[in-house]
């Protein structure tokens, strides 16, 4: 399989926390792919533009980030990132579409408050994308406690909550997320530890 990304994507890192956590990163050639290039061709493999991207062996293309970890986790014998009995499963789900939430609003905020150009800059998406993000990690600081951490399986939830916070303490050190949220803090300190976070921390390019 061929692993289309940038290093510093919190959608990329979830993926590959996922390849780790499956087994299956051994099977993964990682390609560099500037998603913002004018000339790349990565549309001709996800008409989205954006990565990751996974080309499977038979040539098909796979994305977005939480179908392509779906399809890592069906190549995986062991544990299960995605329960498979229905309450753990939607329960798991769900909490991992908080963290993608954070991430989505979180990339937006970005754009709005660093990227964009002073003059085009809207306070009030500014504003929006923060609320989102704030909410979402309201949602994982109630479910905490229910986290898994260090030890034994984890699910696709502790993957996409903790890449969302990594990338935001990456991207906005200063958020101060962790003020109001104690458990979800501490969570996230212990989730840290794991070899699967402790090799995909992202690094400035
Ligand atoms: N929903 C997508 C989001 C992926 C995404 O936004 N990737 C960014 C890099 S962090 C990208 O490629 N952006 C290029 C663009 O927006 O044109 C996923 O989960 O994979």
């Amino acid at each position: 399989m061929k692993l289309r990304y940038t290093p510093t994507s919190p959608y990329v890192r979830k993926v590959s926390i996922a390849a780790i956590e499956t087994g299956t990163a051994d099977k993964i050639e990682r390609i560099t792919t500037d998603p913002w290039s004018a000339d790349t061709d990565l549309g001709k493999s996800n008409p989205i533009g954006k990565v990751p991207c996974l080309i499977t062996d038979d040539g098909m293309a796979i994305y977005d980030s939480p179908v392509i970890c779906e399809y890592l986790d069906s190549l995986n014998t062991g544990d299960k990132l995605i329960p498979t009995d229905s309450d753990a499963r939607f329960k798991a789900l769900t909490l991992a579409a908080a963290g993608d939430g954070m991430l989505d609003a979180g990339v937006l905020l970005l754009i709005e408050t660093v990227r964009r150009p002073e003059e085009f800059k809207w306070d009030w998406w500014a504003d929006r994308q923060r609320t989102v993000v704030n909410r979402c990690m309201d949602i994982c600081d109630a479910a905490a406690d229910d986290l898994a951490t260090t030890d034994g399986p984890i699910t696709i939830a502790e993957v996409a909550i903790g890449a969302g916070l990594g990338w935001i303490d990456f991207r906005f050190p200063d958020f101060g997320w962790r003020n109001d949220r104690p458990a979800l803090a501490d969570w996230f300190d212990r989730i840290s530890d794991r070899p699967s976070f402790e090799q995909t921390v992202p690094k400035p390019a």
